[in-house]
């Protein structure tokens, strides 16, 4: 495609010292060229240096969540200038998790976009509908105003990509037909066109997330709209490989 494909393996909250350090082995036997594709991996924050010593040099590794303050007075948080100052180039963003169980709203997915693009810190905004919200044919204006929140705070689309992930699809071994993902992938371009401008919607990447597997990869990567993937389960297993590879 037109698009440098983007992979990311969100480990979400799992993982020991023993587990990643096995998976990390694992990753290792992935072949792909940087310049051609980018292998994002966000393991938990606690993990993350461990996990930058042992991938090879060719994947990016990415913090799960920012802070939408700096460095400061804030208890428990990880602000983009650590980010930064530990040389990483990604965060995740809005991640559904993130907004159906710590509260996090359109408005604070703007602040922390508007944090990164202030650092320069290239982010993977995740949107998506919920299960009633598609039910009741309202897909397309639940990502918009997903998009709308957050598009008055870029300057800089090259650091933005979109992960699209259904909530119904996440964890639950329910992928999204291919009809459903490259629908919802073009109207998001259209979105991006009419509210930005066309040159951002024929660059700007957009990966599909919820239960992506090594089984329906191939075809999902074939969509026109489709870009690449945001990987949660199978980025903990070989499959992740597998999946690395269907996006080359
Ligand atoms: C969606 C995805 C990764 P999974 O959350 O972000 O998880 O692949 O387990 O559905």
């Amino acid at each position: 495609g037109p698009r440098k494909p983007w992979v990311g393996g969100n480990w979400k909250c799992n993982g020991t010292k023993a587990s990643i350090e096995a998976l990390c082995e694992t990753l290792n036997k992935a072949e792909f060229n940087p310049e051609q594709i980018d292998v994002v991996i966000a393991p938990v924050s606690l993990h993350i240096h461990m996990v930058k010593e042992k991938l090879k040099a060719g994947f990016k590794v990415c913090t799960q969540n920012v802070s939408k303050t700096g460095m400061g007075a804030y208890t428990g948080e990880i602000a983009v200038d650590h980010i930064k100052d530990f040389g990483l180039e990604w965060t995740l963003i809005g991640h559904s998790e993130r907004r159906q169980y710590y509260g996090e709203t359109d408005e604070v997915v703007a602040d922390k976009v508007d944090i990164c693009q202030k650092a320069g810190l290239c982010t993977a905004v995740c949107i998506g509908e919920m299960l009633d919200e598609r039910k009741a044919g309202k897909t397309t204006d639940v990502v918009k105003k997903q998009i709308e929140a957050f598009i008055p705070k870029v300057t800089d689309w090259s650091k933005i990509m979109i992960a699209y992930e259904p909530v119904w699809a996440i964890g639950t071994g329910v992928v999204a037909t291919p009809e459903q993902a490259q629908e919802t992938h073009a109207a998001i371009r259209k979105i991006l066109k009419e509210k930005v401008s066309a040159e951002v919607a024929e660059s700007t990447r957009i990966a599909y997330g919820g239960s992506v597997s090594d089984s329906n990869c191939n075809t999902l990567i074939g969509l026109e709209d489709v870009d690449g993937f945001l990987v949660g389960g199978a980025s903990l297993k070989p499959a992740f490989l597998d999946i690395i590879k269907s996006a080359l």
